[in-house]
C-alpha cells in the first residue's frame, strides 16, 4: 500500500524539476544616462516621462508635450471643467477622464492631440501637440 506514496513523491519531484527550469532572467539593461550636458543628442532611450493633461472649457494644459523617441510616455487626463477626452492623432491613443495611458514613443515627429468628445462651442479650440524628438 505504499506504492502510491512513492508514485506521488516521484510526481512532485518531477514537477519541481520542471518548474525550476522556468527561471526568467530577462532584464533589460539599466540606464546609466544621468547628467545631461545639453550638447548633441543623448543616445539614452527608455526613460519614463509622466504628464498630466488638465482639460477645461476649452483648453488643454499643457498644450505641448515633449519627449524623446524611445521614451515611455505616461499621460493622465484630468478634467477640471466639463468632460473631455484626448485623442493623440498619429499614435491612435485615446485618454478618457481620469485615465492614465502608457505607451512607447516609437515614432518621431509632431502629433496633434485633440478633444475627441464633443464638449461645446470651444471644442475645436482644444488642441495640443505631442512632440517626439
Ligand atoms: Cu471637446
Amino acid at each position: 500500500m505504499k506504492k502510491w506514496l512513492k508514485m506521488l513523491g516521484l510526481a512532485v519531484g518531477v514537477s519541481m524539476i520542471i518548474s525550476a527550469c522556468g527561471g526568467n532572467s530577462d532584464n533589460a539593461g539599466s540606464n546609466s544616462g544621468s547628467g545631461n550636458s545639453g550638447s548633441g543628442q543623448s543616445a539614452s532611450t527608455g526613460e519614463t516621462k509622466s504628464f498630466e493633461i488638465k482639460a477645461k472649457n476649452w483648453a488643454f494644459e499643457p498644450t505641448e508635450i515633449r519627449v524623446n523617441k524611445g521614451d515611455t510616455v505616461e499621460i493622465k487626463l484630468v478634467n477640471e471643467e466639463g468632460m473631455h477626452e484626448v485623442e493623440i492623432k498619429g499614435y491612435g491613443k485615446k485618454i478618457k477622464d481620469s485615465e492614465t495611458i502608457t505607451f512607447t514613443a516609437d515614432k518621431a515627429g509632431e502629433f496633434e492631440f485633440i478633444c475627441s468628445l464633443f464638449c461645446g462651442t470651444g471644442h475645436d479650440d482644444m488642441i495640443g501637440k505631442l512632440i517626439v524628438e
